[in-house]
């Protein structure tokens, strides 16, 4: 636990000195923006990517099977691991680091969630996020001639179907590396970007242009606050780090917010 205002106590201490400016800040913040990697779903049962690269598919690069090289290279390899990716999201809940932050949304002036995350979690706890890299839920058309079905349970597991429309091969709906993020949803996140705070909860931070978004939170004299069990590339902007997991270090943060009625 790092706490960035102030000498850093040791001990047990410094864990409760830095949830307690942790909530100092939240309690005094109007406008709250949280960006979520995937390990706000890791105790969700979904392998992060830097498990991923330690799991089941540690032979597989995800940089690899997430792109457009990839998939045409070989369509019934990427599909399947999307297939085995939809299959967890299934059988996964939310988390309570889910549900902290879609309870948290309504004690603020503006709580946006911008989330990297393609698992649609956040979605099923109640939040409306802001999902910069798409959704692994819904499939669309490669050649983007305008087919889109969002049904994931029909899907076959072994390869893609061919496109209703152009017999195209069908994608997840997902920003793969080397895409271009969705223009209006990049500009919804910057604008989320201009907040009094930002929590950024289980990224690597090596991705972008989600990674920027903190940096800009910071420029626009926004605090940042870290939740992570381990170092990250985006440790040296936070005004605090929070070591520690999203199921547990989210609750804890927002619990003092429960008793405070919204502005
Ligand atoms: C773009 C959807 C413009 C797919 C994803 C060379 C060629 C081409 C592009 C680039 C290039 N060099 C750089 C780039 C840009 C590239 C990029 O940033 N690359 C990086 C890797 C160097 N970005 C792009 O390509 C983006 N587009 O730039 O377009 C352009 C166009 C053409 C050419 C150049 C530029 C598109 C990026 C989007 C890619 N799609 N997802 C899918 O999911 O299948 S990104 C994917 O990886 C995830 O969505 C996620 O965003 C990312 C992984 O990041 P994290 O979420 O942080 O996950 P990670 O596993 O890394 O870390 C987990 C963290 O959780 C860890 O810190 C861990 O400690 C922590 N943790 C673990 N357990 C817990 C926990 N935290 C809390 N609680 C726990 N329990
Ligand atoms: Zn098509």
């Amino acid at each position: 636990m790092v706490c960035r205002d102030g000498p850093a106590p040791a001990g047990r201490r410094l864990n409760s000195a830095s949830l307690d400016a942790a909530r100092e800040y939240l309690a005094h913040a109007r406008r709250v923006a949280v960006l979520t990697g995937a390990g706000n779903s890791a105790e969700s049962g979904i392998p992060t990517f830097r498990d991923a690269t330690s799991g089941l598919w540690a032979k597989f690069d995800p940089m690899q099977l997430a792109s457009e090289d990839g998939f045409r290279a070989d369509p019934p390899l990427v599909w399947r691991w999307y297939a085995w990716r939809r299959g967890l999201v299934a059988n996964a809940q939310p988390n309570a680091g889910h549900h902290a932050l879609a309870s948290a949304q309504s004690h603020f002036d503006s709580f946006e969630l911008i989330t990297q995350n393609v698992d649609g979690l956040h979605t099923r706890a109640g939040s409306a996020p802001i999902e910069l890299h798409g959704s692994i839920l819904r499939t669309v058309c490669l050649a983007r001639c305008g087919f889109s079905q969002g049904d994931p349970v029909s899907l076959p597991p072994g390869e893609p179907p061919r496109c209703p429309q152009c017999n195209d091969w069908l994608r997840p709906d997902v920003v793969w590396f080397g895409e271009m993020l969705d223009g209006a949803t990049l500009q919804r996140a910057q604008a989320a970007a201009r907040c009094d705070l930002m929590l950024v909860i289980g990224t690597s931070g090596l991705v972008y242009p989600a990674a920027g978004l903190p940096a800009e939170a910071l420029r626009r004299g926004a605090k940042v606050i870290i939740v992570n069990p381990q170092a990250s590339d985006l440790d040296e902007l936070a005004t605090i780090v929070l070591r520690g997991t999203a199921a547990v270090e989210l609750p804890r943060l927002f619990a003092a917010t429960d008793a405070v009625p919204s502005h």
